[in-house]
């Protein structure tokens, strides 16, 4: 297998890694004290000065951050840089109609271009590489990191961002595509239009896929693989940590290299917050040891996995995580957008127009995630017109999708008909089979 890497830092000695990773958490730690009350305050109740933080030891006596933290704090609170130094902002779905909001600096956006470029290299692609970018661009982070990524490795890339899934194809027959990224439910919808267009994946130039941002299956990589002739790779990220390329996969296929040069992980247990041996399952915890505008400190990820440092036929030394087998909170991941139930609830609140009883239905329908939303009508409604009840159906579909990002089937239900629960009342019905 030919052995080719974007930077030297992946094939770093644990020693030569760990000397690295030390001099930048110290750096970090200085940087969060000094720029951001937030973590000053915090280390000041925990009794922590920076110049206690010697070696990588230290990291566990550090707080964590939430995303309750970046709500708190919102929309820049938690910013290490001055604005002048900003180059770009990004956001993600909030859990209650308010995003997440994420900045980045000018050597941010080239530490990301590296994380993208070296993900792009490990499943096989060169400057000579047209990169066809489905993901969405536009404050989600995934059109742009990996056209960052694109560009730092100078290949050519080919910004069709998702949706017009015809046209998709058109351009793959078109301009060449080799290298085609976006979420993996999208590629399997891509090959069966594909299919069902009678365009032989044989025919096109495409080679590999870079698919990431919601969680599948090795049965899905089987069909993608099967369906566009390509092999397909996996791509781990989070907006609050950098956007795509935190992590990534190479030719083995079995776990993603996480660039720890820039994102000290952490495998913690959820309940406790115990930090756990290698290899045990538990809560994915990042520490950003080289950004400058969002460092964020031991960052809980709520996405489960396993950490290996078991040798890589591909040469990486770069420590690999499992694939995300689930969360510890209650977040969806819906054609790729994050949603929470609360924002459901949040939303129908906020319009009044029903009672705030609902349900989503999730499921995949021709390889495409839909979402059902069950609303309760008050008994007032009950009695209304059927031209009302149409037009409540469509303000809540409406705000739906201004709000939360994603289209929805709004099915109006009777009053009582979803079922009360005496403990947690259970607001999802999920009914894709992701099993790992
Ligand atoms: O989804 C960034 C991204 C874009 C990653 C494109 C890969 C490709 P957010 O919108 O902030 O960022 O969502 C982050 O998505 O905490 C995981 O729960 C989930 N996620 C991302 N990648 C994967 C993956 C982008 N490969 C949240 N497998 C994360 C499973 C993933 N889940």
């Amino acid at each position: 297998m030919e052995n080719r890497y974007f930077s030297k830092e992946e094939t770093y000695s644990l020693e030569q890694m760990r000397a690295l990773q030390t001099f930048r958490l110290i750096d970090t730690v200085y940087r969060v004290y000094n720029n951001v009350p937030f973590y000053r305050k915090k280390f000041d109740e925990m009794g922590i000065k920076p110049s206690d933080v010697k070696s990588l030891d230290d990291l566990s006596r550090l707080p964590f951050t939430t995303k309750q933290d970046l709500r708190d704090t919102f929309p820049y609170g938690l910013f290490a840089a001055p604005k002048s130094e900003l180059a770009r902002i990004h956001a993600s779905s909030g859990t209650t109609g308010k995003q997440t909001v994420v900045g980045y600096t000018k050597r941010d956006l080239e530490a990301w271009g590296t994380d993208a470029a070296r993900a792009i290299v490990a499943a096989g692609g060169t400057k000579e590489d047209y990169i066809h970018v489905s993901y969405g661009y536009g404050l989600f982070t995934g059109g742009l990191g990996l056209h960052a990524g694109g560009e730092a490795l100078g290949a050519t890339v080919i910004p069709v961002s998702s949706g017009n899934t015809k046209r998709q194809i058109q351009i793959i027959q078109d301009f060449g595509s080799n290298i085609i990224a976006c979420t993996p439910s999208y590629a399997l919808y891509i090959g069966e239009t594909m299919r069902d267009m009678g365009v032989d994946p044989k025919s096109t130039h495409l080679r590999a896929g870079i698919f990431g941002a919601e969680p599948w299956t090795d049965h899905m990589r089987r069909e993608i693989e099967k369906l566009l002739n390509i092999k397909a790779y996996d791509i781990y990220g989070l907006s609050e940590i950098m956007g795509p390329g935190v992590s990534f996969e190479c030719q083995e296929q079995s776990g993603m290299h996480i660039n720890e040069d820039q994102f000290l992980p952490e495998i913690i247990d959820p309940d406790t917050g115990e930090v756990l041996p290698e290899g045990a399952t538990g809560e994915l915890v990042f520490t950003c040891i080289f950004k400058e505008a969002l460092p964020l400190i031991r960052y809980r990820t709520r996405d489960i996995c396993s950490l290996s440092r078991a040798k890589c036929s591909c040469g990486r030394t770069l420590v690999k995580m499992s694939k995300v087998t689930g969360r510890t909170d209650d977040m969806l991941i819906i054609r790729g957008v994050n949603v929470f139930p609360s924002q459901v609830e949040h939303l129908l609140m906020e319009l009044g127009l029903t009672a705030p009883h609902y349900l989503m239905v999730v499921d995949r329908v021709n390889n495409l995630d839909t979402l059902q939303i069950q609303v309760e009508m008050s008994d007032a409604m009950f009695s209304d017109q059927v031209r009302k009840l149409e037009e409540t159906q469509r303000v809540i579909k409406n705000a739906v999708l201004s709000k939360l990002g994603i289209a929805a089937d709004i099915k109006l239900v009777e009053p009582k008909a979803i079922a009360r629960s005496e403990g947690k009342s259970k607001h999802v019905i999920d009914n894709r089979k992701l099993d790992f």
